[in-house]
């Protein structure tokens, strides 16, 4: 008998296909025909020897391998067969066999932590991607830098490189690179000190703004969004800012092995240098605030806080804060240190009063020049109106502690900012406006903790409105836009997060009720979440939604990137943010530090004050909101819903750019250096929508002009002569093309722009460029001809 199917299998015998296997995924296979089982049957032989019978052909056919020559391909958009055995398989042998971190999946940039120390950063490797096409090259984040820069400079547009990827993927690492990258490419001939400027930014932010946490020994505990600014010459003229939601809870808490901020160990370590010795501090395992993750938890290898103090100093030198100001700053954070370690206890009947111990108190008050007297008695007592009447209560000692603790982050917090602030005033362009920049994205990446709260719930639905971004950018405006342009186009499907997006931040959302329950007198953590599991369990029951079934005071969200359980404590607490008036304004009389006094000039108002700085973008707009603003606004303000409206508006910067994707998989949870564990990759990649993103630009059309753009670029490569209306343009460019680009595959003519497949427009860009500097050449001896 000769059916088709025989046919079918006779043509694959001896083919390599992948089957799925618990431990490593997928494994590679051989396609054998076994005849004893009749004819409509296969057998696998696995690559360890093993065999398997799988199920009735062809539907259940498993996914063919590709040619062994396509093995370690560079670009997965060139793999014959696009599935996820092939992608996961060639982005391992890149990196086991080749050490080959990056890999281009069609128009993203896929980077794999290596942890280990990889000669591929040097100024030389910058020199050779500059000014190079990203076609011509390995896949390197410095391609995409340049892809970004030459961009930028040739479409005068702005642009921004987003870069993703959960906790300690290398999200923060490779910023630095890009930076450096533009730092180089961007030096002005003239030696200036911008690039310096914007590079020692960055020892800074890491300092005040990073942590050890278990997922990672210095993960960033902020969003960052820097504009790099341009100017008419391609260098780099300024820089701007803007910060996103730091977690000031670690200021006061920390879980087991984890730290707090850098700063606060760098300056411990370094307290017997002379000028140190006035801040009287004592090891970090001696304050509170800094010894809650444990003893052997408070040294991270590798690093050295006395040598990151020095760094963090001399970055703020090449910032032009003086040595002076510095040590403001210093005394500040180690009036922190101090304020954590004055021990309020319950006293009076039934413990409705507090008692404090005087010793770090006096330290703190000292530091920060303001009276202890009056600091002690605002710590254990608060003012409350009561029928247009003042009265002063005591607090009882809990109540005292919690005061103390919101004191202390709103300390951190107002530094945080004001030391942005002051970044972004020496970074600001000085002798021209910038004619456009690039933004580079670099914010916390999704994490899952043992237990997770307000802060997770944040970070990683800033992570979801990025997925967005990222989905809407290159799947949906894309493929609307092949419709609208008529092109023939079968649609890709990809999985949308608006759901979960509308579970958030949406009506009648969580975070909406969560503001509603802040705003009711009565409100509780309780109430809060029994609204949850009835709006969102039973009413509208929502697919990211679940109720766990042990508690009453959590709920889990199903994320893009994994499920979460959140837990309710906290929350209303963390998203109020209100911290009691009169200690601040203690603070703001300081006597001995006018840093102090200008940290607390405003009056504090609800909600967190650390949330978005440097609002404006560059090259044009006011540089922020200004505290008076800040000031006017209501209590309603929650931290939730300026974090809400502070992505809105990240979101709208991101789309008015052109984007430039950098996804970073975290190959490895135990740091270990080129360790692949494809259960993690894997799950990495199906949640971002590698497979999905290397599929449609494959098919797709990356690249676009409108044909009157195409025209005044390209004119030189094209014919005729008194073209003007737009029919003539659109004929002349349909004219050219075919003589241009061979292959007819390579681009495609829409109704009103050409689209073009990734790589067209590096080679129109190599012909017009010989096409002028031939005429150049015919001009020049027109010229001395004439002469
Ligand atoms: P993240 O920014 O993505 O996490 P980082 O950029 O801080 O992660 O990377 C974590 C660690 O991985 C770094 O400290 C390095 O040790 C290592 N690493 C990352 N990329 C590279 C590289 N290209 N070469 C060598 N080592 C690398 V978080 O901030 O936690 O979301 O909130
Ligand atoms: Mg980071």
């Amino acid at each position: 008998m000769n059916s088709g199917v025989d046919f079918f299998f006779d043509s694959l015998f001896s083919t390599n296909v992948w089957v799925p296997d618990p431990e490593a995924v997928w494994v590679s296979a051989k396609l054998l025909k076994d005849y004893n089982l009749g004819d409509e049957n296969v057998v696998l032989q696995i690559s360890d020897g093993r065999v398997q019978y799988p199920v009735a052909p062809p539907s259940g056919l498993p996914p063919l391998a590709n040619p062994d020559i396509l093995e370690g391909e560079n670009d997965l958009t060139a793999l014959s067969f696009l599935h996820e055995p092939a992608v996961l398989h060639n982005l391992r042998v890149r990196f086991l066999d080749y050490s080959s971190i990056y890999t281009y999946c069609g128009i993203v940039l896929v980077a794999l932590n290596p942890y280990d120390q990889l000669p591929i950063y040097g100024e030389e490797v910058i020199d050779a991607y500059s000014g190079q096409d990203m076609a011509d090259m390995e896949p390197h984040i410095f391609s995409v830098a340049e892809e970004a820069y030459r961009t930028m400079t040739r479409e005068e547009k702005n642009q921004s490189i987003i870069i993703s990827g959960e906790s300690g993927a290398g999200k923060t690492v490779s910023a630095k690179f890009t930076m450096r990258y533009f730092a180089v490419v961007g030096g002005a001939a003239q030696q200036t000190s911008v690039e310096e400027r914007v590079l020692a930014s960055n020892p800074i932010m890491e300092s005040i703004g990073n942590a050890k946490t278990t997922r990672n020994d210095n993960s960033s505990r902020f969003g960052k969004y820097i504009e790099i600014g341009f100017g008419r010459k391609g260098d780099i003229i300024g820089a701007n800012m803007r910060t996103y939601l730091l977690e000031k809870s670690r200021v006061v808490f920390q879980a087991s092995q984890e730290r707090n901020y850098h700063i606060f160990y760098q300056l411990c370590a370094s307290r017997d240098l002379p000028e140190m010795r006035v801040l009287k501090l004592g090891g970090a395992e001696t304050f509170r605030y800094t010894n809650q993750g444990g003893e052997d938890s408070m040294q991270i290898p590798g690093t050295d806080d006395v040598v990151d103090l020095e760094r963090t100093r001399n970055a703020f030198t090449i910032l032009g804060v003086p040595p002076d100001q510095q040590m403001e700053l210093f005394r500040i954070l180690a009036a922190v240190l101090h304020l954590g370690n004055v021990n309020i206890q319950a006293s009076g009947r039934g413990g409705d009063r507090s008692y404090i111990d005087e010793r770090s108190l006096s330290v703190f008050s000292k530091l920060l020049g303001v009276e202890r007297t009056q600091m002690a008695h605002w710590l254990c007592h608060r003012r409350l109106t009561v029928g247009g009447e003042m009265l002063v209560k005591p607090m009882p000692g809990q109540q005292s502690l919690e005061a103390r603790d919101a004191l202390a982050k709103h300390v951190y917090g107002q530094l945080f900012t004001w030391t942005v602030t002051r970044l972004n005033s020496a970074l600001r362009a000085q002798s021209e406006k910038p004619k456009s920049f690039i933004g580079v994205l670099d914010i916390y990446g999704f994490e899952t903790f043992e237990r997770n709260s307000f802060e997770q719930f944040c970070i990683n639905y800033a992570n979801e409105k990025l997925q967005q971004q990222f989905n809407r950018h290159v799947f949906q405006l894309e493929q609307e836009e092949y419709v609208r342009e008529e092109l023939p186009w079968s649609r890709i499907e990809f999985s949308d997060n608006q759901p979960c997006i509308a579970l958030i931040e949406g009506q009648l959302g969580l975070l909406d009720l969560l503001d509603e329950e802040c705003r009711m007198p009565k409100g509780s953590e309780e109430s809060w979440a029994r609204k949850l599991y009835d709006q969102h369990q039973s009413n509208n029951p929502s697919p990211h939604f679940r109720k766990p079934r042990m508690s009453n005071t959590a709920f889990i969200i199903l994320h893009f990137a994994d499920m979460v359980q959140y837990e309710c404590d906290g929350f209303l607490d963390k998203n109020r943010d209100t911290v009691f008036e009169e200690p601040i304004n203690i603070l703001r009389a300081s006597q001995v530090s006018p840093l102090v006094s200008e940290l607390f000039q405003q009056k504090p108002v609800g909600g967190s004050l650390s949330l978005s700085e440097g609002k404006s973008s560059l090259p044009n707009g006011s540089l922020r909101s200004g505290p008076g603003m800040r000031a006017q606004r209501e209590h309603k303000l929650t931290v939730g819903f300026q974090f809400r409206q502070s992505l809105q508006l990240l979101m709208d910067t991101l789309n008015s750019t052109t984007p430039h994707y950098i996804r970073c998989i975290k190959p490895n949870d135990l740091k270990e250096p080129f360790m692949f564990d494809p259960k993690r990759a894997v799950q990495q990649l199906r949640a971002c929508g590698v497979l999905e993103t290397i599929r449609i630009s494959a098919a797709g059309y990356p690249s676009r002009w409108t044909y009157a753009e195409f025209f005044s670029r390209y004119r030189v490569l094209l014919r005729g002569g008194g073209v003007q209306t737009q029919e003539q343009i659109q004929a002349s460019c349909q004219r050219a093309l075919p003589e241009l680009i061979p292959d007819p595959e390579q681009y495609c003519f829409g109704k009103t722009k050409v689209f073009f497949r990734a790589g067209q427009v590096a080679l129109l860009e190599r012909l017009r460029a010989e096409r002028l500097r031939a005429a150049g050449v015919i001009i020049q001896s027109w010229v001395r001809g004439w002469l």
